[in-house]
């Protein structure tokens, strides 16, 4: 058997006086063991942990049903020029224009005219657009046209022989047979002239039984008709 240093064996002298020495007591009888304690109080909460890692994409959802119309956008920029359209139907009649108005009608303010040239006709009944010369006694077109032209002539004491002429051309001819007192004679014609054409009537031969006075008259007159 070892031996115990002395020293020691002093302090575990001391020891077991002071009645701290178990080791020595269960060295020689066995204690009852103690109660066990009460559990401790819980501990603090520790820190969050960290955030987890993304999970999977889940599978697709149902298709919902269509929202309601969203508002009226901007207007769009204008398109292209379309082709042109098919001709029109013709429109109605426009109102009657006015027309320029063309007439003439003059009188012999003697018997007897001269018979060398256009029998003049000096007195005016309606001359307004001057369109007949009082001065050479011819009718001058004033535009291209259709135009009336008729005489009434108040023949006495001779026969009545005239001739309508248009630039010179005899165009038509009346002839009259004097009887007795006054006797009337006429004409008509229709002519299309070209402007400043030119017509007049005139005496053929010695047959000049024009006669005009106071209340007996011998006239010429015209007038465009279109
Ligand atoms: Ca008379």
């Amino acid at each position: 058997m070892r031996r115990v240093p002395f020293p020691i064996a002093i302090l575990v002298i001391i020891h077991c006086l002071l009645g701290k020495c178990e080791v020595t007591k269960y060295e020689c009888c066995t204690g009852v063991p103690g109660i066990p304690g009460s559990p401790g109080l819980n501990g603090q909460h520790g820190p969050p942990g960290r955030d987890g890692k993304d999970g999977e994409h889940g599978p697709k959802g149902v298709q919902g049903t269509p929202g309601e119309n969203g508002p009226q956008g901007p207007p769009g920029k204008a398109g292209p020029a379309g082709s042109p359209g098919l001709t029109g139907k013709p429109g109605l009649p426009g109102p009657p224009g006015t027309r320029q108005i063309f007439a003439f009608h003059v009188g012999l303010k003697s018997s007897s005219p001269s018979s060398d040239g256009p029998i003049i006709f000096p007195k005016v009944f309606y001359n307004e657009q001057s369109i007949y010369n009082t001065g050479s006694g011819k009718f001058i077109s004033p535009v291209d046209g259709l135009y009336f032209f008729t005489y009434q002539i108040t023949v006495y004491n001779k026969n009545v022989h005239i001739s309508l002429r248009h630039n010179g051309n005899i165009m038509q001819y009346m002839y009259h047979v004097y009887s007795s007192n006054t006797n009337q004679a006429s004409g008509a014609s229709i002519l299309a002239l070209k402007e400043k054409d030119e017509v007049w009537l005139q005496v053929v031969g010695t047959n000049n039984g024009l006669y005009a006075d106071s209340d007996d008259d011998s006239t010429f007159s015209g007038f465009l008709i279109s």
